[in-house]
């Protein structure tokens, strides 16, 4: 049985790009896989992509999908062992988790940093409990530290239209009005670093994001001067990590939002961005349209990213 909630358990990556190009020119090859199989999918999170492209990958694979909204009809749940439940919530975590395990041979999860603790978040308190008891396969859609099936669509995206072995990836925070949590960012950073891409990470004082996740990309605190020569700018917002900062929002400075501007200063680079995106506050309307905007097909490879990865846990059962 295998977990999957780390890009770096993707193994050999041009091995996995190769899984990956299969995949995609073969969607329909391993129909026969899944039969029999049911996928859960639960979201504590809202989602769209992850959602419709996991549901895509799965039934790619001849499974059938449930897909539960904790929030939308199930049972408020209890996380914290030792609680004395006379709140609003009735059912714990402890229950819940086995339980839906009976209904299914693989689940995959989307909860997010909750930023109430920063410990509990960057210990994976609620994916690693469904990992403990649920008796099935987990694999993350996005949990409190990272995201690795974004991260899996990314890098396959950049595969296929990077023009240099090694491309000058850059990694930009832009601005947002809500706090969001780290985990695109230090997924990506954990999947870049696997590479031998030149990597650079720009943000503002105070943004600096987990070493472990950043390992030895370069970061540059002048968003103009990273962005010079870049083949690729990869843009996100994320809340404060450090120390009593954590889970705060310390700057909306439309400065750093996407331009054509800055754009300018790249070696025509191409524009992505995981989505949902806020227009003009992220990246502003002209350069999320241009034609080095490579949002779409980004997306679109979650299907690939998703079917990839579901296709190996299956192999595995
Ligand atoms: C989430 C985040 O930033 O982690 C999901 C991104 C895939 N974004 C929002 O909540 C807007
Ligand atoms: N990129 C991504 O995971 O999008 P959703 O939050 O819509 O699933």
């Amino acid at each position: 049985m295998i977990n999957f909630t780390s890009i770096t358990q993707i193994g050999n990556l041009k091995e996995a790009f190769a899984k990956a190009r299969y995949v995609k020119e073969n969607p329909f090859a391993d129909q026969n896989l899944g039969k029999n199989r049911t996928l859960l999918m639960i979201f504590f999170n809202s989602s769209l992509r992850t959602r419709l492209s996991t549901q895509k990958a799965a039934m790619n694979l001849g499974m059938n999908v449930i897909v539960l909204d904790i929030n939308q009809g199930a049972w408020k749940l209890e996380t914290e062992r030792g609680a004395v439940m006379d709140g609003d919530k009735p059912e714990h975590l402890l229950e819940a988790i086995p339980v839906m395990g009976c209904y299914c041979d693989v689940i995959g999860v989307r909860s997010f940093a909750r930023f109430e603790n920063r410990d509990d978040d960057y210990n994976e308190k609620i994916l690693n409990q469904f990992i403990k008891y649920s008796g099935k396969p987990v694999f993350s859609m996005e949990a409190a530290t990272r995201h690795p099936l974004q991260t899996f669509a990314d890098m396959i995206t950049i595969e296929e239209y990077k023009k240099k072995d090694r491309p000058k990836i850059v990694m930009t925070w832009a601005p947002h009005p809500k706090a969001l949590p780290q985990a695109v960012p230090n997924s990506f950073a954990e999947g870049i670093n696997l590479t031998d891409y030149e990597f650079v990470i720009t943000h503002p004082e105070g943004y600096e994001l987990d070493p472990k996740f950043t390992g030895n990309a370069k970061i540059e605190y002048d968003q103009d001067k990273a962005f010079e020569g870049a083949d690729f700018i990869y843009a996100k917002n994320w809340a404060a990590y450090s120390g009593d900062n954590y889970g705060k929002v310390l700057s909306m400075d439309r400065n750093w939002t996407v331009d054509s501007r800055k754009m300018a200063l790249t070696d025509n680079a191409f524009f992505m961005h995981c989505l949902p995106v806020r227009r003009n506050m992220i990246v502003t309307d002209d350069v999320i349209e241009s034609p080095q905007s490579i949002v779409i097909p980004e997306a679109a490879n979650r299907v690939v990213s998703a079917q990839t990865v579901l296709k190996e846990i299956l192999l595995s059962l």
